[in-house]
């Protein structure tokens, strides 16, 4: 027993195969110059952060990015050399630990800086990429001289090195591109702010680098559209190639049974049998981010769409059967069975979210299979990893 067995019937594939080919399709359309940093930040936005980053880099990505310190050391831990970002903020007091794993940090303000270098982190040197924030209005520096301070600051202290500038655009998956516009002007005009520029400029999103190609510098920052996902709907007929989504989740009838007319089903009895039906239960819940609000949305049984009834639980919920089916059927919540596909933009729909928000919320429990040439690589089962 291990972290690559599990003993429910409930499970996330990822075929691995399409994040390589999302990676090498984007490295083919972008201009020559132009980097990937994939970006594995939340476990991979639910897929799994080990594999897809070695995928990812497999297929020619040179660089990932992150959120945190802890997520980049969880790449550490499993192998991974390349160049890894934190986008997000760090302590000043952990910059020394991020040195020691060779992991770049974002700076975003001079009080920041002031602090890290307060904190001295010994000998070991600190790459940093500078954030400027452009109109997100989240992270970065929007001043002239704070900027100027900063550089200075770098400048006098060698042990601290500036590899990267980075912005982040809030609108590049909308049809309208007025605010990315006018991002992308303070974008330049902060460049020129700069007389050194570091090695890296990077301002895309996927979005950005699908709609823009000619306008990300040297690096595009490329996370849903690694995962086969649409930044939007709204510029889903914009992308340039076909995206081809990894993820799918899986699950088996546990229990089949007959129900007559007028019997109820789960929590609160919402649900009250309108004539003889069979019902089966699927052991999968809110917990495993199966959310309540997915109730009478379909999941794909026998090829056939079949409606959830019911509340969902935290760990289980009920189907209505076309007809009876045998336990251990396999039951498709997110990918395709037979002709029938749904994707993670159908799910996110019926709980008026965004697709990021679907896969990332794939809770913990849910045992992640990796696939390549269509055969199992790896499985990861947090839960048993202790054994
Ligand atoms: N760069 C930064 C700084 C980001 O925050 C993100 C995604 C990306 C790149 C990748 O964007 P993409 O997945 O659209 O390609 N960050 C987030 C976020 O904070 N909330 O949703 C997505």
């Amino acid at each position: 027993m291990d972290s690559t067995h599990f003993y429910r019937d409930t499970w996330v594939e990822i075929d691995l195969d399409c994040i390589f080919e999302n990676v090498k399709n984007m490295k083919r359309f972008l201009p020559e110059q132009v980097d990937i940093m994939a970006v594995v930040k939340a476990n991979a936005y639910g897929h799994g952060d080990v594999e897809v980053a070695k995928t990812a880099l497999e297929a020619g990505a040179t660089g990932l990015a992150v959120a945190f310190i802890d997520e980049a050391i969880s790449l550490r831990h499993g192998g991974i050399n390349a160049p890894i970002l934190v986008l997000g903020a760090s302590r000043p007091t952990d910059v020394a630990i991020a040195a020691e794993h060779n992991i770049s940090l974002t700076i975003y303000s001079q009080e920041w800086l002031d602090e890290v270098l307060k904190n001295n982190h010994g000998n070991t040197p600190l790459t940093l990429h500078l954030k400027l924030d452009t109109g997100m209005g989240r992270l970065g520096i929007k001043e002239k001289g704070e900027l100027q301070t900063i550089l200075k600051t770098i400048e006098e202290n060698p042990q601290i090195q500036l590899e990267g500038v980075f912005t982040h655009f809030a609108t590049a998956d909308e049809i309208n591109t007025s605010y990315f516009d006018q991002q992308y002007q303070n974008f330049l005009q902060m460049l020129e702010w700069m007389p050194n520029k570091p090695k890296m400029i990077h301002c895309g999103n996927s979005a950005t680098g699908y709609r823009f190609p000619e306008k990300v510098f040297n690096v595009v920052r490329l996370g849903i559209g690694m995962y086969g996902m649409t930044p939007s709907l709204e510029i889903k007929d914009q992308l340039p190639y076909q995206l081809q989504q990894a993820i799918s989740i899986h699950s088996k009838l546990v229990h089949v049974k007959r129900i007559t007319k007028g019997e109820k089903i789960s929590y609160g009895a919402t649900f009250t049998a309108d004539e003889d039906m069979w019902v089966g239960t699927v052991p999968v819940g809110y917990a495993d981010g199966w959310l309540r609000k997915l109730q009478n949305t379909h999941v794909l049984i026998d090829g056939e769409l079949c409606q959830i009834i019911g509340r969902i639980c935290m760990d289980q919920f009920m189907v209505r059967l076309p007809k009876k089916l045998p336990v251990d059927t396999k039951v498709t919540l997110i990918g395709k069975q037979k002709d029938k596909f749904i994707s993670v933009d159908d799910v996110a729909n019926a709980l008026d979210t965004i697709n990021y928000e679907v896969t990332c919320s794939i809770s913990f429990r849910v045992p992640r299979i990796f696939l390549r040439n269509k055969r199992i690589i790896e499985v990861r089962n947090p839960l048993l990893r202790h054994y």
